[in-house]
C-alpha cells in the first residue's frame, strides 16, 4: 500500500493568536483592546475569565519556541497585537511593543521557526471602538498606518503575512443585534453592519498594499477567511451543484466581493437600502491580487438539491457527533469541499489551511500524559480529506493546526481547550498531549501516520 504522503515541500505548522496566548494585557504600554473590555462585562466570558495572563507567552516565549522545536515545528502562525503597537489605535507608536516582537522574531529564528504573521486577530484597540470601531472609516485609516508600520518594521524578519483573521467574527458576530457573543458586542443597524464588512475588506486591501510597498524581497500576503462551508449530502452531480450554489451565496459579500472585484448585483439587491456605501477606488484596493488564500476550517453544513434542484440546507440530528464546542460538528469533508470550492468558484491558485482543530473541556494530565484520542481522530480524518483534495488537483500548499497550546478561547474562556499542548493555567506548566506526538510524526514524515 502506498503511504499517505503529502507533496514534497508541503508546509506544516501550528497556529495561535496574540490575545489568546500573550497575557501581559497592560504591560509595557499596551493599550486596552475590545476583548480586554468585553471580558470584564459580566456574563460575557465563561467563568469571568480575562485575557490578562493567558499562557503568559509574553514572558515564556523562549520556552514555548524550545518546545515547538522539540516537536519539530518549523512554521508558526501568530498574530501581532495592534494595541501593543498603537495603544490608541492611531496616534503615538509604542516602541516597547515593537521591541517585544523583535525579540519574539529573533527567538523564533534562533529556533529555526518561520513566522506567518496575522496583522489582526480581533483585538481592536478600544480607543478606536470608542470612535465607532468597525462601523467607521477612521478604523480603516488607522489600520493602514498600523499595517505600514509593522511591515516596515518587521519586513526583514517576516516574509509571510496574513492581513485579517475571520472577518465575520469581528464584524457580523460582534455588532449584530442577534449575535453579540464576540467583542465589542454592540448592536448596530443593518446598514451599519454591512458597512463593518466593507471596512474590513478595505483593511485587507491596505494590508496587501503595505506588503507590496514595504515587504521587501520574497514577501507574500493573503487573507484568512472562515467561509461557510457546504458539504454535498451525497457526492452526486445534483448535490454537488447545489452545495456549490449555496457556497457562492453564503460567501458572496466576502470572498465573492474580493475575487469578483465588487459586490454582486444579487447581493446588493438583497441589501436594498442597507447596501454598503462604496467610495471610488475601494475595490481597486480590496481586490488587489494576493499570493494565497488562508482558510480556517472546523466544520460544515450539509446541503442537497431539493426537488427543483435548489440548495437545501439539512438540519443535523440532535445526536450528530461534535466536539465540546456546540458549533463544532465533526465534518471532515468540510476541508475537501471548502478548498475545492474556492478553487472552482474564485480561481484561487494557492490555499493554506491556516486553522483546523477541535476544542474539548476535560483533558486532564494523568501520570504526565493527556491521552486525547478524540483529537487524534479528528486530525487524522480531516487530513485524509485534505489529501483527497490534493489528489484531485486542488492547490493546497500547507496546513496549520489550531492550536499549539490551550489558550483563551474567547467567550468560552480557559475551559475550552484547543491545544495539542496542555497548559495548566495555575502553574503555566506545558504538557504535550498525545495529539502533539501524533502531529509531530505527521510533520516529520510528511504523511498521515
Ligand atoms: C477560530 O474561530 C479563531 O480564529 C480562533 O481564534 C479560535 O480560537 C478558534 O477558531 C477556535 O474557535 O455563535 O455559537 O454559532 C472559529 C470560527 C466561527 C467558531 C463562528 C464559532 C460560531 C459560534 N468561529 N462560530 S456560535
Amino acid at each position: 500500500m502506498q503511504a499517505a504522503s503529502f507533496p514534497t515541500g508541503f508546509t506544516w505548522g501550528v497556529a495561535t493568536a496574540a490575545p489568546q496566548i500573550e497575557g501581559a494585557a497592560f504591560a509595557d504600554g499596551k493599550g486596552e483592546s475590545v476583548w480586554d473590555r468585553f471580558a470584564r462585562r459580566p456574563g460575557k466570558v465563561h467563568g469571568g475569565d480575562t485575557l490578562d495572563v493567558a499562557c503568559d507567552h509574553y514572558r515564556l516565549f523562549r520556552e514555548d519556541f524550545a518546545l515547538m522545536r522539540q516537536l519539530g515545528v518549523r512554521n508558526y502562525r501568530l498574530s501581532i497585537a495592534w494595541p501593543r503597537i498603537f495603544p490608541l489605535g492611531d496616534g503615538p507608536v509604542n516602541r516597547a511593543g515593537l521591541a517585544f516582537y523583535h525579540r519574539l522574531f529573533d527567538a523564533m529564528a534562533e529556533h529555526g521557526i518561520t513566522p506567518w504573521v496575522t496583522m489582526f486577530h480581533w483585538d481592536l484597540p478600544q480607543a478606536l471602538e470608542d470612535r465607532g470601531g468597525w462601523c467607521e472609516r477612521v478604523t480603516v485609516e488607522a489600520f493602514a498606518r498600523y499595517a505600514d508600520t509593522i511591515v516596515q518594521e518587521f519586513g526583514g524578519k517576516v516574509k509571510n503575512w496574513i492581513t485579517l483573521n475571520e472577518i465575520r467574527c469581528f464584524t457580523v458576530m460582534a455588532y449584530s443585534p442577534t449575535a453579540g457573543n464576540k467583542a465589542p458586542g454592540r448592536a448596530v443597524s443593518a446598514a451599519q453592519l454591512n458597512q463593518t464588512y466593507h471596512h474590513a475588506l478595505l483593511c485587507h486591501g491596505h494590508g496587501v498594499r503595505a506588503v507590496r510597498e514595504h515587504g521587501g524581497p520574497g514577501a507574500r500576503v493573503g487573507l484568512t477567511d472562515n467561509c461557510d462551508v457546504s458539504i454535498p449530502a451525497m457526492e452526486t452531480p445534483e448535490d454537488i451543484a447545489a452545495a456549490r450554489a449555496w457556497f457562492v451565496d453564503q460567501n458572496v459579500h466576502l470572498l465573492g466581493a474580493i475575487y469578483g472585484g465588487g459586490y454582486a448585483p444579487e447581493y446588493l439587491a438583497r441589501c436594498g437600502d442597507d447596501a454598503p456605501r462604496v467610495e471610488a477606488g475601494d475595490f481597486a484596493l480590496i481586490s488587489r491580487p494576493t499570493d494565497f488564500l488562508g482558510l480556517n476550517i472546523y466544520t460544515g453544513f450539509f446541503v442537497r438539491a431539493d426537488a427543483d434542484g435548489r440548495p437545501q440546507g439539512l438540519t443535523l440530528p440532535a445526536s450528530y457527533p461534535r466536539a465540546d464546542s456546540p458549533w463544532l460538528h465533526l465534518a471532515p469533508q468540510a476541508i475537501y469541499w471548502a478548498t475545492r470550492f474556492v478553487q472552482e468558484c474564485y480561481g484561487v491558485k494557492a490555499i493554506y489551511i491556516t486553522e483546523n482543530g477541535c476544542g474539548y473541556n476535560d483533558e486532564p494530565v494523568v501520570d504526565g500524559e493527556v491521552i486525547d484520542l478524540h483529537r487524534r481522530e479528528y486530525l487524522r480524518n480531516y487530513l485524509r480529506e485534505l489529501l483527497r483534495a490534493i489528489g484531485d488537483g486542488v492547490p493546497i500548499a500547507g496546513y496549520f493546526l489550531w492550536s499549539f497550546m490551550d489558550n483563551f478561547e474567547w467567550e468560552d474562556g480557559y475551559q475550552r481547550r484547543f491545544g495539542i499542548v496542555h497548559v495548566d493555567f495555575e502553574t503555566q506548566v506545558r504538557t504535550p498531549k498525545l495529539s502533539a506526538r501524533y502531529y509531530a510524526r505527521v510533520m516529520q514524515e510528511n504523511r498521515i501516520v
